[in-house]
């Protein structure tokens, strides 16, 4: 583990062409609108302002690629599922997040399904772990924002998540904020 990688954004995309295609492998960070996933990415990276990241949902409109000290893609993907923007434009941006995971030509390595630790699972992301589970992905699920909960909360909330979702699926305690979660992130689910 560094403290701090190389890593530069390489492309954005909005619609399902363009992609990137090769055989670095792609680190794919999906959730719903605002629980973080911009933020981890900085975080896990050691960079402060790679990812823009935001306090209003729906900051990351485009699927964005970064490549990473030139061996494999961070790909942040927009949030699924804000309620505050029109549906025709919700049911653009789930589109295109399945078709990066559906079309089956991105060389995705591994998905990290990152969920706010204060709310939870909902339907979007049961959703998603349908398709994950289909499409026989491998993942693992973040609960972000550890920082905001006491150690009862937190250990209450891991619980019904995995009382939810298979139990060989990892769940891993993280805060972008602190950097708590790390060490192990990098060390066993990515490089
Ligand atoms: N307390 C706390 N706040 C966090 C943490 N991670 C992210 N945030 C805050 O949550 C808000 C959303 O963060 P983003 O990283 O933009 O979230 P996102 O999932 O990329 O959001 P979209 O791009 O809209 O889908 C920002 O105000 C962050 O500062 C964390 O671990 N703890
Ligand atoms: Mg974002």
């Amino acid at each position: 583990m560094k403290e701090k990688y190389e890593a530069k954004f390489m492309l954005g995309v909005v619609g399902s062409h363009n992609m990137i295609f090769d055989e670095k492998p792609q680190y794919a960070f999906i959730g719903r609108s605002n629980v973080g996933k911009s933020s981890l990415i900085n975080m896990l990276l050691g960079q402060k302002k790679l990812v823009r990241s935001s306090s209003t949902p729906g900051k990351t409109q485009q699927i964005n690629f970064f490549d990473v000290e030139g061996t494999s893609y961070f790909v942040d993907l927009p949030g699924y599922g804000y309620a505050k923007v029109s549906k025709k434009h919700r049911e653009k941006l789930r589109k295109l997040i399945l078709w990066y995971l559906i079309s089956g030509e991105a060389n995705i390595e591994k998905v990290i399904l990152i969920l706010d630790s204060k709310v939870g699972l909902n339907e979007f992301d049961r959703d998603i772990i349908n398709i994950l589970e289909k499409h026989g992905y491998s993942y693992v699920v973040v609960m972000n924002k550890i920082d905001k909960l006491n150690q009862k909360k937190l250990h209450a909330a891991i619980q019904s998540v995995q009382d939810e979702i298979s139990q060989e699926i990892e769940i891993i305690p993280v805060s972008s904020t602190t950097g708590k979660g790390r060490k192990f992130l990098l060390d066993n689910v990515i490089i």
